[in-house]
């Protein structure tokens, strides 16, 4: 009986793992980004900013935020990495993509590698949150700039774009919360939970 109530309360109050893939060119700032929501959600220091080295493989955090377990995989994203970007797409709940905004000379090659990794069959219908990364720096371009040069007003699926720093954390928490909201929202959700 206690195995049967407990199994019952396990299902009702377990939480769903969320997995969010986290994309962008080299630089854009994705690593920095996953430390810092480290630190904003469980409020120990991340990784020295100093001290982060360009992604080769794949880093990992596994995250409490909004009442949902999130699971992060930020990949590298050198142009010869990201052959490999595609092997996570059929699993991810979402993707976050960080674009350097103080780079317009890149946003041309950004806006090429998003929309090929749209492209995918894989990652059909999935909940796109572009952050328009270094917001800290004089020279970044707004959202509304960065929206429009990278071509999103084109995009099918639910997206937004939101003005960050990854190195003081600035628009973070607006941007994860409206994630874990699109999530639990879509369709691709409920696809997941069917498949696993
Ligand atoms: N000023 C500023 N620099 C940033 C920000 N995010 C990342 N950087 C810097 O950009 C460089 C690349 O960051 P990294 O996280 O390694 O980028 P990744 O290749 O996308 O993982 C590093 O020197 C970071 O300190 C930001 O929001 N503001
Ligand atoms: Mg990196």
């Amino acid at each position: 009986m206690f195995s049967l109530l407990y199994g019952l309360w396990e299902y009702v109050f377990r939480k769903e793992e969320l997995r969010v893939l986290i994309l962008g060119l080299d630089k854009a700032g994705k690593t920095t980004l996953l430390e810092k929501l480290k630190e904003l959600c469980t409020g120990e220091p991340g990784l020295d900013p100093q001290s982060i080295v360009p992604t080769v493989g794949l880093n990992v955090g596994r995250l409490e935020a909004h009442h949902a377990l999130l699971l992060f995989w930020d990949l590298g994203g050198a142009a010869g990495l990201r052959s490999i970007w595609d092997k996570y797409y059929a699993d991810s709940h979402a993707l976050i993509y960080v674009v350097d905004s103080t780079r317009p000379a890149r946003f041309e090659e950004a806006r090429g590698a998003l929309f090929k990794a749209l492209g995918s069959r894989e990652l059909f219908g999935v909940p796109l949150l572009v952050l328009a990364n270094k917001q800290d720096l004089q020279d970044a371009q707004p959202p509304e700039a960065m929206q429009q040069m990278l071509g999103l007003d084109d995009l099918k699926q639910t997206f937004r774009v939101q003005d960050v720093s990854a190195l003081t954390g600035d628009g973070l928490r607006a941007g994860l919360q409206w994630l874990v909201d699109q999530i639990r929202k879509s369709d691709r959700a409920v696809l997941l939970r069917q498949r696993n």
